[in-house]
C-alpha cells in the first residue's frame, strides 16, 4: 500500500475515532447519581395515577410490567375522558385497555373517573362545591361518560378528591404514582394537587412517587426516540432547596420492549415523530416532594420587623427559574420561591418573583387546610398592589383586605395564625396569572405546622 493510501487510511480513522468518542461523551448515561427506586417488594400495591388515558404507559408502562412480573397488585385510575376534540373518548379508552393489556393488566384494574379533558385546574382551584359545577364545552355539568367509576358525578372538585378518596381506601395501595407538580400541563399538575389533597386529609401513609411528562423546550433530552439512552432528571429540578428527590427505575429488556409494544397501542396519541417516544429509555424517573415543616420558632421576632420589611419569612420551597407559560426567558413574574413565618396572632406568606410585582399580573397563593372541624380552602390574592384573603366554605365564603409588604422583589401578605391553630397540614400553591392565563405556578406542596 502506497503511504499516501495509508495516511488517507489513518486520517478516516483518526475522525471516525474521535466521532465515536464524541457520540459516547454526547449520551445521557446513567451515572448511578440518582437512587434507584421506587422499590417494590410483595406485599405492595400499587396505584398509578394517569391525567390522561396514555399517562400510564408513557411514563409507568415499565414499572406496572415489573408489578405484573412479580405479582404485585396495580390498579390505574385515568381521570379525564381523553377527549381532546380530534380523538372521542370511546376510542381513547379502548386505547388503554389495549395498551394495558399488553402490560399484563385486566380490564377491571383499569379505572376511568371520566372528567372533562382540560377541566381538571378549573376544578381544583374554582369549581370544588358540588352546587357549582365547572360546564363542560358540550354544556355538560356532570360526568355521562360510559366508563366512569362514579356515573352522574358532578364536575366538582370535591367530586373528583372522593372519587380518589374511595378508590384509595378500596384499594389499599402502598405506593401511589401520580404526576408531579412540576409538570407544565395543567391537567397534571391539578392532579397532582388532587392526590396531595386527598392523601393529606385521609392520613395515608403509604410512599408517594411522581412522574414528570411536560417540561418543554429542552426535557427530556434529546426529545426523541433514542431507547438505548437513559432519562435523566431536568438540570432546573436538581439540587433545589425543599425541592424533588429523584430516583431511577431500569427497566429490563423485556419490560423495555413491553414497553414500546404497549405504546404502539395508543394509536391516536403516538405518531412517528411525537416526542412522546422519548420516554421509551432504558430506566423511568420519579421523584419524591417530602413534606415541610414550618415550625413556630419565629414567635420572638416583633411582629412590627415584618410590617416595616426588616424580617423576610423563612423559604418553604423554591421554584425553578424561568419555568412557566414562557420557558427559558427571564419574566419578572417568574416565582422563585415561597417563604412563611407563623407568630403568635399574626402569620406571613411570601412569595419571591425574579422582578418587582407586575401590576398586570393577579398572584395567586391557594391554601387548603385540613384542621380536624373540615377543610377550609384558602386563596390570598395580589393584585394592583392591594391583597385579599378569600375563605371558602360550602356555599359561603369571605373576602378580606389584608396587608401587604413589598420588599424588592418579596410579596409578603400578613394573615391571621388561627388559620394554622390545633398545627395542622395543608397543601399550598402558588401562581401567577394576567387575563386568566397562567403565567408560572408552583406545585402543590404538604406542610406541617410544628407545635
Ligand atoms: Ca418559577
Amino acid at each position: 500500500m502506497k503511504l499516501k493510501y495509508k495516511i488517507m487510511l489513518l486520517s478516516v480513522l483518526i475522525v471516525t475515532l474521535a466521532f465515536m468518542a464524541y457520540s459516547y461523551s454526547q449520551i445521557p448515561f446513567y451515572t448511578q447519581e440518582y437512587p434507584a427506586g421506587p422499590s417494590l417488594n410483595t406485599g405492595d400495591r400499587l396505584l398509578i395515577v394517569a391525567p390522561h388515558p396514555d399517562d400510564e404507559v408513557i411514563c409507568n408502562g415499565g414499572i406496572i410490567g415489573y408489578a405484573v412480573e412479580h405479582h404485585i397488585p396495580v390498579k390505574v385510575v385515568v381521570v379525564t375522558d381523553g377527549n381532546d376534540t380530534k380523538t372521542s373518548p370511546i376510542t381513547r379508552h379502548g386505547e388503554t385497555i389495549n395498551g394495558t393489556k399488553i402490560l399484563g393488566l385486566n380490564e377491571e384494574d383499569v379505572i376511568f373517573l371520566g372528567y372533562n379533558d382540560g377541566s381538571l385546574r378549573s376544578l381544583l382551584n374554582d369549581y370544588w362545591d358540588n352546587k357549582n359545577p365547572f360546564t363542560a364545552p358540550d354544556g355538560s355539568k356532570q360526568i355521562n361518560y360510559p366508563y366512569a367509576h362514579e356515573k352522574n358525578a358532578s364536575y366538582s372538585g370535591s367530586s373528583l378528591t372522593n372519587n380518589l378518596k374511595t378508590i384509595i381506601n378500596e384499594f389499599n395501595p402502598t405506593i401511589i404514582v401520580y404526576p408531579g407538580g412540576d409538570d407544565e400541563q395543567f391537567d397534571h399538575q391539578a392532579t397532582s394537587g388532587f392526590i396531595e389533597h386527598a392523601t393529606t386529609q385521609t392520613g395515608y401513609n403509604g410512599s408517594k412517587y411522581t412522574y414528570l411528562l411536560h417540561l418543554p423546550p429542552n426535557w427530556p433530552s434529546p426529545r426523541s426516540y433514542y431507547p438505548e439512552y437513559y432519562l435523566v432528571p431536568p438540570k432546573q429540578l436538581v439540587g433545589m432547596e425543599n425541592g424533588p428527590k429523584w430516583s431511577v427505575f431500569n427497566l429490563t429488556t423485556h419490560q423495555e420492549r413491553l414497553k414500546e409494544e404497549s405504546l404502539q397501542a395508543y394509536r391516536t396519541q403516538i405518531v412517528p415523530s411525537s416526542y412522546l417516544l422519548s420516554f421509551l429509555r432504558k430506566n423511568e424517573l420519579f421523584a419524591e416532594y417530602s413534606t415541610i415543616n414550618v415550625s413556630r420558632n419565629n414567635a420572638n421576632i416583633p411582629e412590627q420587623d415584618y410590617a416595616r420589611g426588616l424580617q423576610v419569612p423563612s423559604i418553604l420551597f423554591v421554584d425553578a427559574a424561568g419555568d412557566g407559560k414562557y420557558h427559558g426567558k427571564e419574566e419578572p413574574w417568574d416565582i422563585l420561591s415561597a417563604g412563611m413565618d407563623i407568630n403568635k396572632e399574626k402569620s406571613w406568606i411570601s412569595l419571591k418573583t425574579a422582578g418587582k410585582p407586575v401590576s398586570s399580573a393577579v398572584y395567586n397563593v391557594r391554601l387548603n387546610i385540613f384542621n380536624p372541624e373540615g377543610t377550609q380552602r384558602v386563596k390570598i390574592s395580589v393584585d394592583n398592589g392591594a391583597a385579599r384573603l378569600e375563605r371558602e366554605g360550602i356555599g359561603t365564603s369571605t373576602s378580606e383586605e389584608i396587608p401587604l409588604i413589598i420588599k424588592n422583589n418579596t410579596m409578603i401578605m400578613e394573615i391571621p395564625s388561627n388559620l394554622f391553630k390545633n398545627n395542622p397540614y395543608f397543601i399550598l400553591s402558588i401562581d401567577a396569572t394576567k387575563s386568566g392565563a397562567v403565567l408560572d405556578q408552583t406545585p402543590w406542596r404538604v406542610v406541617k405546622v410544628q407545635p
